[in-house]
């Protein structure tokens, strides 16, 4: 295909829409074997309808062995049975698009599963046809692997080939090969693939480590060690293997060959991305995508530079937190499109994160999300987020499933001699299954979730912390994501609006304003237990006021001039 004149017009309503991720294998059973499933999630629309979100970005459904719960894709065609039937996804898509709610697929192409067809066949010789489509070394000496990378989890970035005598390279686990784009053959294969899902009506990507396909090594190069950060071990080989030198190119022949043919929403996550590809990326007339998920908010809660990534603890400082949101809003204000996120199948529950999952729950998970809703971009709710879902603590390892926590214990534990109490903490505030946890429905057996014995155990909380107490409360979190995302789709302000950082040096709020014409918007954000005192800048003094959303009750007349604010909480209003 070549990029045809009749290519549609940019839509630009995803930028007034709000997503809703869902991970299939947690959201909801449908036939009793404890995983979720697609007619589990065509049974539960009315929840997303009744929310009022736009566009649902699912994670993976395809086939394959789940080594890492389906970011390993043996048939990028076919649906996993554990999911159903490709029947069953026609017929969730059907029942979406008759409720107006669009669908983003996730597209896993910077690696597949070792069990795809291509990776079997690549790995049997070096003349196969299918052998380049993969990343191959020549052992070091010693038969070594190449060099001292370490994969994303754990162990060498590099798997040992009988076959062919060679090394392939894995940025994840072993039976995640990442795929070589250099080849151009593998490009065609992806734009293939895409269209396939396209002509079947799906609405656009969510396109996993998508700036991890273009190496920023030459395609033959050999690669030196890592400088140590930990004398003796592996050390981080990801931030090595991001953001290469093609990559803007190749994402402009995907646009070329396929984007610009249908009418699309997509979003690509991009670990180490800076402000400067966010706009190179995400700019509507030269950049390839809608938006991009950054992640330098994700990494204010680890100590940088420590050898145990994610793992080494440290209390956000709310000032970074500002410094790096706003950093954001300001480098892509008219120059590209921000995706705006606390939270997704990768990261702990906001509200144990940034929040206060005890006493003040309900307030700081609402607080959280009036933060971030009325940021300029497009909010990302992930599923149970809506509820105000928290962090798990499985007391044992055994209640675990996540690869990279299983081999995160495994390692500090057993390999390094670290103190598993320790281990455990970090485990219990950073590990991706407090996302995995099932969706809680109800107070029911299994929250509603299955009939059956669910794959990963349930949070006990879902007695008083469920969907249907939710629905049926109006002070709820739902009800309040709610109201946010109507106002969203009725005030431009909060779609358009510049945005202005408020007391940057401020330890506990969040402040900014949004401004549009002559109308401004105002949020104040608690941060904290604490109630501290709030002046409105002397500027905003004057102006008539309009409260459009609080989650505590608030006293229209009050003073504004001097506010002391409750813990966590947050208001907005419309000044003119
Ligand atoms: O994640 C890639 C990524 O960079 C991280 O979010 C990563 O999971 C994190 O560093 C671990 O703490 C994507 C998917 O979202 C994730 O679920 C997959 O495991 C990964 O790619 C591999 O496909
Ligand atoms: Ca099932």
């Amino acid at each position: 295909m070549t990029a045809s004149a009749q290519a549609p017009a940019p839509r630009r309503d995803w930028q007034r829409s709000v997503v809703y991720q869902i991970y299939p294998r947690s959201f909801c059973d449908s036939n009793g074997d404890g995983i979720g499933d697609l007619k589990g999630i065509t049974s539960r629309l009315d929840h997303l309808q009744q929310l009022g979100v736009d566009v649902v970005w699912l994670s993976p459904v395809y086939s394959s062995p789940q080594d890492d719960n389906g970011y390993d894709i043996s048939d990028y065609r076919a649906i996993a049975p554990e999911f159903g039937s490709m029947a069953d996804f026609e017929e969730m898509l059907a029942a979406m698009h008759a409720r107006g709610i669009r669908l983003m697929m996730d597209l896993v192409v910077n690696h597949s599963s070792d069990e795809h067809a291509w990776f079997q066949e690549a790995r049997k010789s070096r003349d196969n046809p299918c052998h380049d489509y993969y990343i191959w070394r020549e052992p070091g000496p010693d038969g070594a692997p190449p060099n001292n990378w370490e994969a994303a989890f754990q162990g060498s970035v590099w798997a040992w080939n009988e076959a062919t005598g060679e090394y392939y390279l894995h940025m994840f686990s072993p039976r995640q090969p990442d795929l070589n784009w250099e080849n151009p053959r593998v490009r065609q294969e992806v734009h293939a693939l895409m269209r396939f899902w396209l002509d079947k009506g799906v609405d656009g990507f969510r396109m996993d480590v998508i700036n991890m396909i273009s190496k920023p090594w030459r395609a033959d190069s050999s690669l030196p060690d890592a400088p140590a950060v930990r004398e003796g071990f592996l050390q981080p080989g990801f931030a090595l293997s991001c953001n290469g030198p093609r990559l803007l190119e190749f994402l402009a022949e995907m646009r070329r060959e396929v984007l610009d043919h249908y009418d699309t929403i997509t979003v690509g996550e991009a670990p180490m991305a800076t402000t400067r590809q966010g706009v190179q990326i995400t700019n509507p007339q030269s950049g390839a995508l809608d938006m991009l998920f950054q992640f330098e908010h994700m990494d204010l809660d680890s100590q940088p530079g420590h050898p145990d990534g994610k793992w080494a603890l440290k209390p956000l400082d709310l000032r970074e937190f500002k410094a790096t949101m706003s950093r954001w809003q300001d480098a892509l204000a008219g120059q590209g499109w921000n995706s705006l996120y606390l939270s997704n199948h990768d990261q702990p529950r906001p509200v144990s994160r940034f929040g206060d999952d005890g006493a003040y729950r309900v307030a700081s998970a609402k607080m959280l999300a009036t933060c971030l809703h009325l940021l300029q971009g497009t909010p990302y709710v992930y599923q149970g987020e809506e509820l105000g879902m928290t962090n798990v603590r499985f007391e044992s390892i055994d209640d675990y499933r996540d690869i990279e926590t299983l081999n995160r214990y495994r390692v500090a534990v057993h390999e390094r001699g670290q103190d598993p109490a320790q281990v455990m903490a970090a485990i219990h505030a950073k590990s991706r299954d407090n996302a995995r946890t099932p969706m809680h429905w109800s107070a029911g057996p299994n929250a509603g979730f299955t009939g059956g014995r669910p794959w990963i155990a349930l949070n006990p909380n879902f007695h008083e912390l469920n969907a249907e107490q939710a629905l049926a409360d109006p002070d709820s979190v739902f009800h309040y994501y709610r109201r946010l995302i109507a106002l969203r789709h009725a005030h431009p302000v909060i779609v358009h609006g510049r945005y202005d950082l408020l007391l940057p040096g401020h330890t506990e709020i969040y402040a900014y304003t949004r401004s549009l014409a002559h109308e401004h918007l105002l949020v104040v954000c608690n941060f904290s237990a604490q109630t501290p005192r709030f002046a409105l800048p002397p500027e905003l003094q004057a102006s008539e006021r309009r409260l459009l959303i609080a989650n505590y009750p608030v006293d229209a007349g009050e003073d504004l001039r001097s506010l002391s604010l409750r813990p966590y909480e947050a208001r907005a209003y419309l000044l003119n």
